[in-house]
């Protein structure tokens, strides 16, 4: 039996309602086969990036699994359809749901559909200060440890994502 590997999943929305399709997204990551959630991060409020669109809800998650990594890729995708995310749109258009692969171990990957660490994580303090939250000591192939490269993120466009009464 492979042995279970710790990975690294974000989340983001800016269509429907993205607070719950992110948290049923990360309760479904967690209940996938030979899978773990280890821990989620807070939901954050983030400013788009790309084209003008809603704000995002962002979160990370960090799991243990010993899905391979295109199966796992495979069931974050499934999970997006879920949603109700169609594939047609342009890159970065606002989402019902993305769920990215961010970091699986120590693989380093350059396979069609999948870049692993993924080459967005330093750029984007919507990943990486969630990332920060549950994961400080991660090391991320090529790139470091995570709270070292938190502390160099800007936080500019992010916020607690509000809790309505
Ligand atoms: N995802 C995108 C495009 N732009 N901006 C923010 N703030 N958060 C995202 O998750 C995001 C984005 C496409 O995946
Ligand atoms: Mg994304
Ligand atoms: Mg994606």
């Amino acid at each position: 039996m492979t042995a279970a590997v710790t990975a690294a999943v974000g989340f983001g929305a800016n269509l429907g309602q993205p607070d719950q399709q992110i948290r049923q997204a990360i309760e479904a990551v967690g209940a996938l086969p030979e899978t773990r959630l280890m821990a989620a991060s807070a939901l954050y409020r983030s400013a788009p990036m790309g084209p003008p669109q809603p704000d995002y809800c962002n979160a990370v998650a960090l799991i243990e699994t010993r899905l391979a990594p295109l199966a796992l890729l495979q069931a974050l995708q499934a999970l997006e359809s879920e949603a109700g995310r169609s594939r047609a749109g342009e890159r970065w258009c606002a989402r019902e749901l993305d769920c990215d692969l961010l970091v699986y171990g120590d693989r380093v990957e350059d396979l069609p559909g999948l870049t692993l660490p993924h080459p967005g994580i330093a750029a984007r303090n919507f990943v990486l200060i969630p990332l920060a939250e549950i994961a400080p000591q991660l090391h991320i192939p090529r790139l470091g440890r995570v709270a070292t490269l938190a502390r160099a993120c800007s936080r500019e466009g992010l916020a607690p994502w509000p809790d309505l009464p």
